[in-house]
């Protein structure tokens, strides 16, 4: 049986042949076995040549500013996947170190016949695979199943904003939002001694921040996703377009590190969203932050390599933080004050205590919590540095196109419009305390947090 794979999500990202051997696939972003069309795509290509199929994933000393806490979810969900390749007679091997010295040397190790990997936008990822690509003999090929559009197709540019991108989406949902095949028992076995991996040797290779503690309230793995998702599906889904936006309630589907981590499939989610509430408004509000917004990010860092720096706002924006750079603030606060929850605003330092203790931040709260860090900053600058580095220390999610385009957002108006002028902010949307007591019990959110 040939595994369909849309040949529109895949890309060859260099210019040399496919050889004889086993087909790697160099799993990095989507981090899973099912729905992943990566995997797909080269357990079809290791079909049609009769090669064995490895999957492989190289673990860096430091990713960006991710601490034990995320690696420890990660590696735990790593752990799964190996289990679940064995059950598929697919031989799966952890390299430590830089991707760029440990695929080639792999590749050539087991005489690879091509190399595929995962899509990501993002600069370091980028830049993984161009070298990779370039130093290793054989055809490598990306495969985007992180979104349920490829990127590339969904648009050959920045987007202004998500009523830019949504028909460009929606137009092509019918052809990419179908069901996802399983991947089958693979009938090839690679010539590798079934040798497990030694998963308290690769921690010992990590150079990461070992302070930020590991969190209970996310269980990390696929199939922990899976009921995760269920769970959110069958029950709370009718409640979440009234709820979302409340951080007393539990309304948000709390299914980011999952999807952060490709532990789930975005589109496997859209999909039973789909077949369970299709069009009706939780349905759709849902499917609205799932597929637009969230593409919308992936668009955002792919085509603009600024995504991490004032330098992606738009000139509207630049233009409006700059008439008010000089202008007076009634508080500043530095870093190490942000990330000790030590400003006079308690919904604030709530929030980030939250971050802390949970690991996430309630979706109506990061942006509160970013555009007070602007207001409370001495420039637009230190305030986008001070939000992406603690949103990447605490955020089980962070390290994401969705955390650089919500902070790019909410500092400076990505894909957001001008509003009325006002001190330090100029255009850029306000946010006030009074405006959330309008829309929920602070008091309530706070001891919430405190019980945490
Ligand atoms: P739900 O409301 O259940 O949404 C389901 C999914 O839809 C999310 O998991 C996410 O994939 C997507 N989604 C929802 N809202 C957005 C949005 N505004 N933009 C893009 N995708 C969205 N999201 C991250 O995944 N990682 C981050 O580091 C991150 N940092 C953010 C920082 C700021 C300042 C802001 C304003 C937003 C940030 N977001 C981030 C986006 C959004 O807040 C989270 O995706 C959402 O709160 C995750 O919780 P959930 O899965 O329960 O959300
Ligand atoms: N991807 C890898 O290929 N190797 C890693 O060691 C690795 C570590 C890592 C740590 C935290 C985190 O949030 C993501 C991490 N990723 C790693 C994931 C991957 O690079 C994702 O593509 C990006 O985070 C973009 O979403």
């Amino acid at each position: 049986m040939r595994i369909g794979v849309d040949i529109t999500r895949v890309r060859q990202l260099n210019a040399k042949a496919e050889g004889k051997g086993p087909v790697v696939y160099w799993m990095s972003r989507d981090q899973r076995v099912s729905d992943n069309w990566a995997l797909l795509y080269t357990q079809a290509k290791a079909l049609d040549k009769k090669q064995p199929l490895i999957v492989t994933f190289c673990l860096v000393p430091r990713f960006l500013d991710a601490t034990l806490r995320h690696y420890r979810f990660m590696l735990e969900g790593l752990k799964e996947v190996e289990g679940r390749l064995q059950d598929l007679n697919i031989s799966f091997r952890l390299l430590c170190g830089q991707p760029e010295e440990q695929i080639p040397f792999f590749v050539k190790a087991v005489e690879a016949g091509a190399l595929i990997t995962d899509f990501s936008p993002l600069k370091i990822n980028r830049r993984w695979k161009e070298e990779v690509a370039n130093l290793i003999g054989v055809a490598a090929f990306e495969v985007d199943t992180h979104n349920i559009v490829p990127c590339w197709e969904t648009s050959p540019k920045q987007e202004y904003a998500a009523y830019t991108i949504r028909p460009k989406i929606n137009r092509l949902l019918p052809e990419y939002l179908v069901d996802l095949p399983r991947p089958l028992k693979h009938p090839y076995k690679a010539p590798l001694p079934d040798k497990p991996t030694d998963w308290l040797e690769a921690v010992n290779n990590l150079k990461i921040d070992t302070i930020v503690a590991p969190v209970d309230a996310f269980v990390p793995g696929e199939a922990a996703a899976g009921e995760a998702m269920a769970d959110f599906v069958d029950q709370r889904l009718p409640y979440y377009s009234n709820l979302r936006n409340d951080p007393t309630a539990d309304g948000q589907s709390d299914l980011s590190p999952y999807l952060h981590f490709g532990q789930l499939s975005a589109q496997r989610l859209a999909y039973e969203i789909k077949k369970k509430a299709g069009n009706s408004p939780p349905g759709a509000d849902f499917l609205e932050e799932l597929i637009v917004r969230r593409e919308l990010s992936d668009n955002f860092c792919y085509y603009n390599n600024h995504y991490d720096s004032p330098e992606a706002f738009p000139n509207w924006a630049k233009e409006t933080l700059a008439a008010h750079l000089a202008d007076r603030r009634d508080y500043l606060y530095t870093l190490e004050q942000f990330e000790k929850a030590q400003t006079h605003d308690d919904l604030w330092n709530a929030a980030q205590i939250e971050m802390v203790r949970k690991g996430k931040m309630h979706g109506y709260l990061r942006m509160y919590w970013a555009k007070k860090i602007l207001e409370w900053s001495n420039s637009p600058t230190e305030a986008m540095k001070t939000a992406i580095y603690l949103n990447d220390r605490y955020s089980l999610d962070g390290r994401d196109p969705n955390g650089y385009a919500g902070i790019a957002w909410s500092i400076g108006g990505v894909h957001d419009r001008a509003w009325p002028e006002r001190p330090i902010f100029g255009k850029i949307r306000y946010m006030s305390y009074n405006g959330s007591k309008s829309k929920f019990k602070i008091p309530k959110y706070i001891e919430k947090v405190n019980n945490l």
